[in-house]
This record gives C-alpha cells, sequence and structure tokens, in this order.
C-alpha cells in the first residue's frame, strides 16, 4: 500500500448527513489536513462515538473504530497504548464528548494520551432529532425544551483550559482552510490535543450559520499559546467568539511515562538477577 495517499475519502460509502450540515466542511478540512501531513492511511485509525458527528470515522479511508456513546475517548486511549506507533483521530459531538462521555475528558488530560480530539459542536442532539445538550443556551427552545432550556450551558474551552488539556484549539465548520491549519497542528502536537469545531446543524438549527458567522474571529495576532492566564481570558469571550490555537505547551505522553516506568522496573530487576515470570508474578495473588 502506498505511504502517501493524496486522497483519504473513502469513496464507496457516501456520507448519510443532511444537505448542508457543518460536518461536511469539517470531514473536508479534516482531509486537507491529512493531505498535508501525508499521514499513511494504514497508520491511521479514527475513533467516533455515536451520533451524527459519530459517522465521522465511516468516511476517511483508514482504520476505524465507531465505538459506544460517549467511550470513544477511552476506546481511543486503548488503542495509542497498545500501540504508540499509530496516529489516533477521534471525532465526537458535544453530547457524546461533553455529556455522557464528558467525565473521559480530565483523566485523558491527565494521562495526556498522544491523541487529537475532534469535537463537533452543533448545539443539540443530532442524530436523535434535536434534544438539547451540554453546550444548547440557556433559554433555547428545542425538541426536549418546548419552554426553552432551563440550564446554562458549558462553557468549553475554559473547562479544557482547567483540565491542562496540553492543546486547545477552537475552529469551525465555515472555514475550510482553518480546520485543516489548526488540525494539522493538532495532530503535530505530541500529547493530548483537542480542537472544538463549531458545526452548525441545519436541520436542528440551535447554533445558526448566520450568527456565528458574524462572531467569529481570529485569535489577535499577538496571542502566545503558552499564556494559560490570557488563553482563559480569550476563551471567555462569546462576541467575538475567537478562533484558533489558544494554549499549547509540552509534558510528558502517556507513552514516555508509561515507557520509562517499564524501564525503571527492568532496571531494578535486572539489578537484582532476573525478572520474575508471570506465573510466578500470578502465584503471588493466589
Ligand atoms: C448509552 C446511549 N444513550 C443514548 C443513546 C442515544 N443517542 C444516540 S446519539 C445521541 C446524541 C448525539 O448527540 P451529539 O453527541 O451531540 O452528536 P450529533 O448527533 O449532534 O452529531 C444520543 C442521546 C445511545 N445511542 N446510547
Ligand atoms: S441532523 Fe443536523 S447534525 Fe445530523 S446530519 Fe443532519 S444537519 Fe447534520
Amino acid at each position: 500500500m502506498s505511504t502517501a495517499l493524496p486522497n483519504y475519502r473513502r469513496k464507496q460509502i457516501r456520507p448519510v448527513w443532511c444537505s448542508g450540515c457543518g460536518n461536511y466542511g469539517v470531514l473536508r478540512g479534516v482531509e486537507k489536513a491529512l493531505g498535508n501531513l501525508k499521514v499513511p492511511a494504514e497508520q491511521m485509525v479514527v475513533v467516533s462515538g455515536i451520533g451524527c458527528a459519530g459517522r465521522f470515522s465511516h468516511y476517511l479511508n483508514t482504520y476505524a473504530l465507531h465505538g459506544t456513546h460517549g467511550r470513544a475517548l477511552p476506546i481511543a486511549t486503548g488503542v495509542k497504548t497498545t500501540r504508540p506507533d499509530l496516529t489516533v483521530l477521534v471525532v465526537g459531538g458535544d453530547g457524546d464528548s461533553l455529556g455522557i462521555g464528558g467525565g473521559h475528558l480530565p483523566h485523558a488530560a491527565r494521562k495526556n494520551v498522544d491523541l487529537t480530539y475532534l469535537i463537533l459542536d452543533n448545539n443539540t442532539y443530532g442524530l436523535t432529532k434535536g434534544q438539547s445538550s451540554p453546550t444548547t443556551p440557556w433559554g433555547c427552545v428545542t425538541k426536549s425544551s418546548p419552554y426553552g432550556s432551563p440550564e446554562d450551558s458549558l462553557d468549553v474551552l475554559p473547562i479544557l483550559l482547567a483540565y491542562d488539556v496540553s492543546f486547545v484549539a477552537r475552529t469551525t465548520s465555515l472555514r475550510i482552510e482553518e480546520i485543516s491549519a489548526v488540525v494539522s497542528k493538532a495532530m503535530q502536537h505530541p500529547g493530548f490535543s483537542i480542537v472544538h469545531i463549531l458545526s452548525p446543524c441545519v436541520t436542528y438549527p440551535v447554533l445558526k450559520q448566520k450568527a456565528l458567522r458574524e462572531r467569529i474571529e481570529p485569535l489577535p495576532e499577538g496571542h502566545v499559546p503558552d499564556n494559560k492566564a490570557a488563553a482563559l481570558q480569550l476563551a471567555y469571550s462569546s462576541d467575538p467568539i475567537y478562533t484558533g490555537v489558544f494554549y499549547s505547551i509540552q509534558k510528558p505522553t502517556l507513552d514516555a511515562r508509561l515507557r520509562h516506568l517499564q524501564e525503571s522496573a527492568l532496571e531494578r530487576y535486572s539489578a537484582k538477577g532476573t525478572p520474575p515470570s508471570i506465573p510466578s508474578l500470578m502465584e503471588r495473588f493466589l
């Protein structure tokens, strides 16, 4: 198999997304990023959760794992830990990533597992027909809140920054070139990288394209992404909604930490003679 495929779209499977769905723009931007980085398709795994966004893994010509609702991150962590040589991309909607799966985020951040997570946020549960989600604004009328949502919405970027995710960026499906640039940077980042992608649903339009277009603005030119306080301040802004790389720092990845543990354990045992066999270790628990 060739190692530099020019086109990463899986031609046999046409997306089932509604015409005009923001996810088409995201798919195009991600394809471009993969093309820029020349990621060998056979070295890549896309893991996705359940939802319209969760269909993403079907459409790229890579290995794919369409998991269960909210569990894409632990599955992807398992893939990356057993096969650190593979490039792992994770995709989920706002419900999948921040609702049912939200509890996994701080732990993936603590581990700094080397993968890229794309959160496709349309402020609603698209697949199940427009219920309110963790990012639906307060007061918004949805299928599950006919008199207006009685809850505050999550402020996604400040939460990711508080979790100390080592790379935090935002973009939108309206800007394909920006998706390509930001996702390329995220995938090159050694550690846990998250790109929050505002991707309007046209069928249940809680996040509206026009309103989004009017409010998005690139981060100020002088923004230095290793400054968490500055990143937080910009992340709290809702008008404008800034896009770009808010935060990026280097810290040891889970793989590096595990290798270090393994090497130091082996060193300890080799100083004492031969390492214990697995059956002898098991016997200690009988
Ligand atoms: C354990 C479990 N609970 C609920 C569902 C039903 N369900 C499927 S997708 C979904 C929400 C999807 O919303 P989101 O993650 O925001 O993705 P979108 O469809 O908007 O892209 C729900 C509640 C499920 N499949 N599994
Ligand atoms: S329901 Fe919304 S999110 Fe799902 S495919 Fe249609 S437009 Fe996209």
